[in-house]
């Protein structure tokens, strides 16, 4: 066991440029299964060879990837190691195992750390009582401890909503995440908001499925507009035949707020 806290700074600026962070997620394999890839895309090699040509500060992988590719990206890219997960087969209540430990991500050679939450699920106790032991030992390591901070469960009506939205960043915050990833709610009016209620922990938003590019653009400006500090995403990155240009665009959105 670590005995000495150590400095978190250093490991939020590796995974930032100028305050703000870009990441590429690649962690749907578990959470979506194959039928999000086709022909290409389905070798994570393809992938991951591709994000090292990006401008990305950080790529978001699963342990299994991290640790059979690792070769292919740590000299370039930071990891973000994502500790839970689920698949789409599952009936239950949303609930993201945990799959690997803090340590295992430190010595995995992570640079931060992703845990989902589902705000609002039944299971969201368990959830919560986990997230809470991951925050004191990625502060005892000085690892950036990112939350996805999705609402999600049957007694959630409008997961997309202000309320909803609003409520799941503020969670985060009061988990002690340093950064929260959660979903635009599709206006730079009430996003603000959002951001607000996130007070200190940093907000990111999820990519979601593909959109037309103009549509995607439009949203990323408008979430860098609300006082986002970036974003991570996927599938609108490497489902489209562009990849590289699409995040090429999306940096130049990100980092210097223009298109
Ligand atoms: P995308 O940009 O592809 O949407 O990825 C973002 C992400 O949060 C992934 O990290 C995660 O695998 C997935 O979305 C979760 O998807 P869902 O919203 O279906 O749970």
């Amino acid at each position: 066991m670590p005995h000495k806290k150590h400095d978190k700074s250093l490991k939020m600026k590796k995974i930032s440029r100028d305050g703000k962070f870009f990441f590429l997620a690649l962690d749907q394999g578990l959470e979506h299964g194959p039928l999000d890839f086709d022909e290409k895309t389905i070798d994570p090699e393809y992938i991951i060879d591709l994000s090292t040509r990006m401008k990305i500060t950080g790529l978001i992988l699963q342990k299994g990837l991290a640790i059979k590719y690792s070769d292919n990206f740590m000299k370039k890219n930071p990891l973000i190691l994502k500790l839970n997960g689920r698949t789409l087969l599952t009936k239950t209540e949303p609930f993201a195992a945990q799959i690997t430990s803090v340590k295992e991500a430190v010595d995995i050679g992570a640079s931060a750390i992703g845990y989902t939450i589902y705000v609002g699920s039944e299971m969201e106790s368990e959830m919560f009582k986990i997230a809470g032991e991951i925050e004191e030992e990625a502060r005892d390591y000085g690892l950036p401890f990112i939350i996805w901070s999705y609402p999600r469960g049957k007694s959630v009506a409008k997961p997309n909503s202000f309320d909803s939205v609003a409520y799941a960043a503020r969670v985060a915050l009061e988990l002690g995440a340093d950064i929260t990833k959660i979903h635009y709610t599709g206006d730079k009016k009430t996003f603000t908001e959002v951001v607000r209620a996130a007070g200190k922990c940093k907000v990111i938003t999820a990519g979601g499925p593909l959109e037309q590019l103009d549509e995607f653009f439009k949203d990323a400006m408008d979430i860098i507009d609300s006082g986002a500090a970036g974003m991570a995403v996927g599938r609108n990155i490497w489902q489209h035949d562009n990849p590289l240009d699409v995040a090429d665009a999306l940096a130049s959105i990100i980092f210097d707020n223009k298109r």
